[in-house]
Formats: structure tokens, sequence, C-alpha cells
């Protein structure tokens, strides 16, 4: 039978090559049982305009050790005989890096008869944030009451004026609603007792109302005996026990319906964002008429396009346009409807949750980017890769052997097409037994290291979750007791890959340790050779014969936690400790690891970098892509890329040549290709695709100074790399709805890229400024106070491509083959003024490879130009140890070139036919050449100028 199974599934696999995925696998939100439950419950409870939820004014108290507000939350259900149920849930509610507000929602004791037989914890599952907060937060142990412990800062301010509030508003209060004041800096909080409601106000302004429309549902303990006196006329009781879905009828559901949900409205809004991952637009959609939005970590190959479904990540973190986020700390199967009313002006958002408490956090701010600050201020920042890892990578399933693999290095020097990482896929592994190497294949697989390693190279290699039952790492696993469990307590057995698999339960410290301990055996190298990285797939976990293609959700972890539970964070568990694992074995070099994950939770941006997924080789794919980047962009999670030119089927060469140019802009930028498809190496392309995919990754090379302090900025404030225009210009209603053009970060580059066939003029969307075409630096300007529209011509080699005047970039213009061997090359810096005459630039450099950063070994700079002709460099931090370093692994801060783009405002910029430094006041000239090519002026600086030390240049 499950033989049976797992060959249908196979068959479905392989005949979905040719159809985009058959979403039959997945549920509709009516055929998941508390999505549906939550759905109708929704609609009966605007009709009837009840609630059954109050807060127990008596019961509300302060701890001032752990500055936490509690209070009773009592779900009261009518009875006709007239003896109410009462069901009790402990409350919670505190404040947290300032700017948010922090609640949790639990179950008082859930008890269960001692002859269940149950192997699983009855207590709702209330963990979640210690994977998802960044280790600063997350020190803390639960205490007894179940309610977490939580971080203040200005303990004593919140204290006094939550007591003192409190304490008088509860004497002052004699209606039947009661209201707690709360403030703590420029945030404020009404939290009303009957019906419950919360309605949290930045600077007195009312942004973010918590149960509006009374959704709130907790769907309470009880046993099925007593289900029919536990429903409200709201309820409905579809699939409370049992799941009658094709794929998931196996569900034993041990502890029958569990849901949470609550609603959230965003007040001043009609724009929210986030919720990764999904295939649709930047801007959420309306789902009042469709599908909602899915939360589920599933393997979706040749996923649909403009859809709700779940995908192989989840990062339940959600922001409106007014700067208003909301956090919904849990790891349970999760969907979210979205209600836009334009008349209204607000959002009205729906959360629902199979399992687990309701944990919330709620952040306002001034601005989108400090939201996104905020976020990863608390879930952790994205991780600071290697220089390396953010250049191009060449992967394919499957580069076959070694010579395959030694001659694609060679063949991409011989076209002179640069790269730095190449991958190995599945098929070099000995029968799909990860930590092993086909050995005819890879006999040597140091020796391929060295290799890749004298022109700076990198391997990746696939390690996944499942492993296949009996071989000595599943025989571990298995004898250490660290395999997932099914819900009879013996170790789960799936098909994967491999056939019969265990899963490791990384949820497990134990397990996480016996994991790292297979690292070490595999990556026993020399300690020269650490050029060897992992790529975690199917973590998600993919599972062929389970339902909707994942994980039985009644499967153990440990501790006697359900999958349910923890579904969607179990993928970030397999990859920090893979993480952990490779740190540690290169730690004696202090290299920074590089990893790459399928699945993904809120926090996975601490330790690897993603990527969408199974795509198909056509334009719809290419657009969506951008949308995708964007979206995990705004919610912390920057370091992320598209398969380029589509995983599955053979692109066309204008479509490659398309794809390389919108990729050169993702973080991650990788090719990548389905065993069944072609070889797509560049260098195998007829001219004119070769030259044009050649010169786009030659931009990319050029480009590494600036993308490498974005990825700097990013892993200091969560800013994004791939960033919607409304980041920069929020200003603009209009730019809150566009997806296909982007900035780079704060670096002024816009980018639109062509997503379609034939395309040869797009128009793009300009703020007011100038604009530099990249390719020529002519310039034009949107003098109006409004946006402006403009056709740009897009022949097959052009990138729709602009500097926005006010930016300097820093490149380097000579090809090289991988980025180690640009170390030493100096800058150039082109400068795009604005209509003062003045730009502004950044500019990171550190080792490209150590930990050496985090004790202070980076140069980082501003570059300032004034008054058209005077270009300031101000090291704001060099090393103290600037000599030792310089020497070593720094050599590379020297300014050879600098080329400031004119325009229609800048007539003096010809007038100085010199240039001089300036020092104590004085000008001295300053050796250079100088030329003009289009009126844009170059000096080549000779001696160079170094960037770490203060100077003046009159140009
Ligand atoms: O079920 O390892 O998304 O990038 O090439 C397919 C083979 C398993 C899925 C990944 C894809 C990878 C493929 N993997």
């Amino acid at each position: 039978m499950v033989l049976l199974k797992w060959l249908l599934c196979q068959l479905v696999l392989f005949t979905a090559l040719s159809h985009a995925f058959t979403d039959y696998l997945l549920k509709k939100c009516a055929q998941s049982g508390f999505c549906h439950r939550n759905r109708v419950y929704a609609e009966n409870i605007t009709k009837s305009h009840r609630s059954y939820y109050k807060l127990d004014t008596g019961s509300i108290a302060h701890d001032p050790l752990q500055n936490v507000l509690h209070a009773t939350l009592v779900k009261t259900i009518p009875r006709l005989d007239g003896d109410d149920i009462a069901i009790e849930f402990p409350f919670s509610l505190s404040f947290l890096q300032d700017h948010s507000v922090r609640f949790v929602i639990d179950e008082k004791e859930r008890t269960v008869a001692n002859n269940s037989g149950l192997s699983i914890s009855p207590q709702r599952y209330n963990k979640t944030w210690q994977y998802a907060f960044d280790e600063k937060f997350r020190n803390k142990v639960l205490n007894k009451t179940n309610s977490p412990e939580l971080h203040f800062f200005k303990q004593e301010h919140i204290a006094n004026s939550l007591w003192s509030k409190l304490s008088s508003f509860l004497s002052l209060s004699n209606s039947t609603r009661d209201i707690v004041h709360l403030q703590n800096g420029n945030i404020s909080l009404d939290i009303f007792t009957e019906p419950f409601q919360l309605k949290i106000y930045l600077q007195n302004t009312l942004k973010l109302i918590v149960n509006e429309r009374s959704f709130l549902n907790i769907e309470h303990h009880r046993t099925k005996q007593e289900n029919f006196a536990h429903i409200l006329p709201e309820e409905i009781t579809f699939n409370m026990f049992k799941d009658d879905f094709l794929y998931s009828k196996q569900d034993t559901l041990p502890l029958g319906p569990e849901s949470i949900a609550l609603d959230f409205s965003f007040v001043e809004s009609t724009d929210v964002y986030g919720i990764p991952e999904h295939a649709t637009s930047l801007r959420l959609l309306d789902t009042s008429q469709s599908e909602p939005y899915r939360l589920f970590n599933v393997d979706v190959f040749e996923y649909n396009i403009g859809t709700t479904q779940p995908m192989y990540g989840s990062i339940p973190f959600m922001f409106s346009s007014s700067a208003t986020s909301i956090f919904w700390v849990n790891a349970a199967d999760t969907w979210v409807d979205i209600k836009y009313d334009a008349q209204l002006n607000k959002t009205m958002t729906h959360w629902v949750s199979e399992n687990g408490v309701i944990d919330v956090v709620v952040s306002l701010e001034q601005d989108i980017p400090t939201i996104i600050n905020r976020f990863t201020d608390l879930t952790g920042r994205p991780f600071l890769p290697p220089i390396s890892s953010i250049g191009y990578h060449q992967c394919r399933w499957n580069y076959n052997d070694e010579m395959d693999v030694l001659s694609v290095d060679s063949q991409m020097d011989a076209h002179r097409i640069p790269y730095d990482f190449i991958w190995l896929d599945l098929e070099y592994t000995n029968d799909k037994k990860y930590f092993t190497w086909k050995s005819n294949s890879f006999p040597n697989p140091k020796r391929l290291l060295s290799k890749l390693k004298k022109l700076g190279r990198n391997l990746v290699v696939l390690i996944d979750p499942h492993l296949k039952k009996d071989y000595e790492v599943s025989d571990r696993v298995i004898s250490e007791n660290v395999a997932v469990k099914d819900h009879n307590g013996n170790n789960y057995i799936g098909h994967c890959w491999p056939g019969n698999s265990i899963w490791i339960d990384t949820m497990s410290n134990y397990g996480q340790e016996i994991w790292k301990s297979f690292f070490k055996k595999f990556m026993n190298l020399p300690v020269n050779l650490t050029n060897l990285f992992i790529w975690n797939d199917m973590n998600e976990p993919s599972i062929f014969d389970g339902p909707e293609t994942t994980a039985p959700k009644d499967l153990i972890h440990d501790n006697h936690i359900e999958e349910r539970s923890v579904h969607n964070v179990y993928g970030l568990s397999v990859h920090e400790a893979t993480y952990d694992a490779i740190k540690s074995i290169y730690s004696s070099s202090d290299k920074r690891p590089f990893l790459l994950t399928r699945a993904f939770f809120a926090g996975s941006q601490r330790t690897a970098a993603t990527w969408t997924g199974d795509n198909m080789a056509n334009w719809d794919y290419l657009k969506i892509s951008i949308p995708m980047v964007l979206s995990n962009n705004v919610a912390g999670m920057p370091f992320i890329g598209a398969d380029i030119a589509g995983f599955a089927g053979d692109p066309t060469p204008e479509l490659i040549a398309r794809w390389y140019q919108a990729g050169l802009w993702y973080p991650f930028f990788r090719a990548h290709a389905h065993i069944d498809t072609k070889r797509r190496e560049p260098y195998l392309f007829n001219e004119p695709l070769k030259s044009i995919v050649r010169d786009t990754i030659q931009l990319r090379y050029f480009l590494l100074p600036t993308l490498y302090t974005l990825f700097h900025k990013a892993s200091t404030t969560g800013f994004p790399i791939m960033s919607p225009m409304f980041i920069e210009h929020p200003e603009f209603p209009e730019l809150y709805g566009i997806d296909d053009q982007f900035y780079w970060g704060d670096s002024g580059l816009l980018v639109k890229p062509v997503t379609a066939r034939d395309q040869l003029e797009t128009e793009m969307i300009f703020p007011p400024g100038i604009f530099y075409d990249f390719a020529s630096l002519n310039s034009f300007i949107n003098d109006g106070t409004d946006l402006m529209k403009k056709n740009i011509t897009t022949p097959l080699d052009k990138i729709p491509l602009f500097i926005e005047g006010g930016h300097i970039i820093a490149m380097r213009e000579k090809y090289r083959r991988s980025s180690k061997l640009m170390k030493n090359d100096p800058y150039i810096i082109v400068i795009a003024p604005d209509a003062e005459g003045r730009a502004v630039g950044d500019l990171y450099v550190d080792d490209g490879e150590s930990f050496g950063y985090q004790r202070g070994e980076y140069v980082k700079t501003q570059l300032v130009l004034e008054n058209g002709h005077i270009l300031k460099n101000d090291p704001i931090h060099i090393p103290e140890n600037l000599v030792d370093i310089h020497s070593d692994t720094l050599r590379n801060t020297n300014i050879e070139k600098i080329i400031i783009a004119k325009n229609e405002l800048q007539q003096n910029l010809k007038l100085k036919s010199y240039v001089a430094v300036k020092q104590d006041g004085k000008e001295y000239s300053f050796p250079s050449k100088l030329s003009y090519e289009n009126d844009h002026k170059i000096v080549i600086l000779n001696p160079k100028l170094d960037i770490t030390e203060s100077w003046e240049l009159i140009i």
C-alpha cells in the first residue's frame, strides 16, 4: 500500500515535469479543518456581532520584576441549561525593544486522561520564539506558568507608568467595559476588557486594532465526547477530530481541535507586505474572494504562479505602508486572510494557526526601514556572507564527476566568465547516502577542492535531512535515538530520493550534536582546504509519500512535541545545526560559512541564504522572481535568488539573456538546471548570447564593492538589498504597488529588468531628480515634483539601469577569474551628482572571508561630493591594527579612478582643469591625468588615494 502510494507520488513528480505543479496535492482552506472552521466562524461572528472573550478585570496584575502585565482571558460558552462553561487563557503583555508590544495567550493546564496512551505533550507549544528570536532575546527560560519571560528596556520607566496608570484607571472605572491604558515612550495601548480588544497607538495616532472584528478564537481542549457542549453557535465542527483530505486521512489528530485565530486591522493603510514565501505580487493580494495566504513549508515542484499557496519557506511577518508590523510567532500550519478597505482606508487581516499559542509582536515605527530594522534586531541580522558567495554560482543537477567539474572550471576561464562557486547536486553521493561520495566519479574530493582553490574557488555539495535506511549515518541516528518518530513512537520511515529514509531530529539538542558530528567527519579536510560548503535541500521536509508532499503532522519530535506544532521551523533547525557544524569545523581558519537552505522561517537569515525553489524556464517565472525576491528582502531575509534561467525546461536564448540581466541583481546569483535539461553553462552559448551573459556576469563582479557594502548594511540594520521603490521614496503612493522596478539597497542604482519576450522598449517610473543611464552616464532630469514615466529602449544587450543623482558607486573594472583575484585591484568611483552638485556613497571593505570584521577588522568610509567638484573621504571606521591587516588582507583600499558624470545643471564641472588635495586649509596640486569622455570627467590618480585616510580632493 505504502509502496503503491509512493509509486503514485513518483508518477505525479515525473509527469509534473511537463505541467505546472498540481495543486490538488495541497489543501484548500475549505479542505483544511481548522482553516475552514475559522473562516466560517469569522463569517458568522460578523453577522451575529457577538464575542465570547473577555479579559477578567479582577485578574489584571502587574509583575514588576518581569515587567509583564498578566491577566486571564475568559471564553464563556453559553449553555441552555444555564451552566455556562468558562475556559481560562493566561494572557500576558509587555513592551519589547522600545517600540514593540508583545502579547501571549496560552491555555490553562490542559490535561488528558492518564490512560490515553498519548506520547505527546498535551500543553500548547510555546517555544517557537526560541528558534525565531536572536540569541540576545532568547537566553531566558520559561517559568512555571508557561508564559515566556520577556525582555525590557527602560524597566523603571515602564514599571512606574504602567503601575500608576493601571491603578488609577481601575479605581476610576465604573463602566462595564474597562479600559487599561499603558504607555511606553511613544507607544501607547488601550486594552478593552469586554469584548477583548487592543488598540495600539504611535504618538497618540491609532495604528493597529487587535480583535476589532472579534475573530479571536481559541479552540480549547476537549474530548470528542465533550465536544458538543463546547461548541459556540457560530462554530462548525468540520474535521475537528479527523482529517478527510485525500492525502492526510491518516492524521490521528490526537488532541482534537486546537486552532488559534485573531484579527488585526491596520489603520490608515491599504498596502501590506511580507509573509513570504508566495509566488504573488510584492503588495499582498486581497484574499476575501479567494484562498487565504498559507504559510506551511512544502516542496512545490514547478509551483504555480499568482496563487497564495504555501511554498518552501514561511516568515509570518507582515507590515503596512503605515510602518506597523505584526510578527505572528507560530510555526504551525498558518493561513492569513487579507481584506483591503479603501473607503475606511484600512487593511483587515485574519490569522489562523492550527495549534500553539498566540504569540505576537507588534511594532510601530516612523518608517518601513526601521520596521525591518526592528524585526531583524529581534530575529537576528542577516549573516555577512563571504564575499565570494555574492559572486556568481554555477550549479546544475548534476556535474557528473571530477573531470566534468574541472572542465566547467577551465571553460569558464577560457571564455572570460568569472565565477566563484561550483555546485554538486544529489548525484555526487554514493547511492544518495549523504556524507558519502560516489567513489568512481569523485575518487579524491581533496584533490578537487585543492584544484578549485587555486583560483579562490569553492565547492558546494548537497546534504539533505532524509537519510537512507541501513547505512552508517542512519544507523547511528537510530542508535542514538535522534530520528523523528511516528505517532506511535517508532522511527518514522518515509520515501525520498534514497528510497526508505529516516529524518534527523534537529529539534532535539542531542540530534543537533549528532548531525554536526557527521559533518565533522565528512569535512575532515586539511586546514588549508576551507572551500567546501553545504546546501540543505528538501528540509521542509519533503517526503514523497507524505501528505501534501511533507511530513505527517502527527510525527513526534524530541520532548514529545508534535510535528504539527513546529513544522515551519524544522527546516531552520536543520540549517542552523549545519551552519554551526561548518563554523566550528572552519574555526581554526576563522572562515565564515556559506550555506543554502530551501526551507526557512523567521530567523533563518542569521545563518543561511535561500532561493525560490523549482521554477520553470519561461517568462512568467522570470517576472515573478522579482516580487518574490523583494518580498524576502523586506521580511529580513535578503540573501535570496531564483534559479537562472529557470530550473525545469530548456530556456530560449532570449530568455537566458534576460534572466541573467535580471538575476545579476538578485542578492544570490546562481544558475541552476534540472537533470533533464540541456547543458547550459554560459560558454556553450552562441554569440551574441555568450557575450551578453559574460558581460552581465562581469558587471556583477565590477559591482561587488557596492553589493558587499549593501550586504554589510543588511547585516547591521536588516536594510533590503534588492529594495522596493517605496523604501527609497515613501512619499509617492503610486510606488507602493510597483514590483517590477527596484533599487539596489540605498546605492542609488535603479533597475527595471526586461521580463517579457521581444521587448525593445520598457516604461520606467522615475521620482524627481536626475537619472544617469549606467552605460553611457547620459542623464535626464525629472524636474517636476511628481513621478515621471519614460520609455527606455531595451535591445537585447541592454539592461534598463540608472544611477539616481546624489549617489556615488564604488566599482572595479578589470576582469578577474574570481572575486578573490580582484582583491588587490583598485577601486573606481563613479559619481552621479544631484542638482546641487552633491553626491554620497558608502564603501565597506574587509577581508571578505573571516570573522575578523567582528573584531573591528574592517574599513568603512563615506565619500561625499560637494559643489560638483570637492570630493571628501571620511573614514567612519578603520581597524586599530590597520598596518598588520593592511599588508595581509586589506590591500584593496585604493582609489585609482574617479568618474564624475555630467548633467545639464552642472556645466561648471568642466571649469576645473586640475586636481588638488586640500590639507590644513592649503591646496596642493595632485598628480593625476584628466580627460573627458562625452563630457564626463575622468580622473586617473597617480599615486592612488587610500580610503583609510581622510582627504579632500578638488577636481
Ligand atoms: O526533488 O537535488 O529544489 O534545486 O536540483 C528534487 C535535486 C530535489 C530539489 C531542489 C533542486 C535540486 C533537486 N532537489
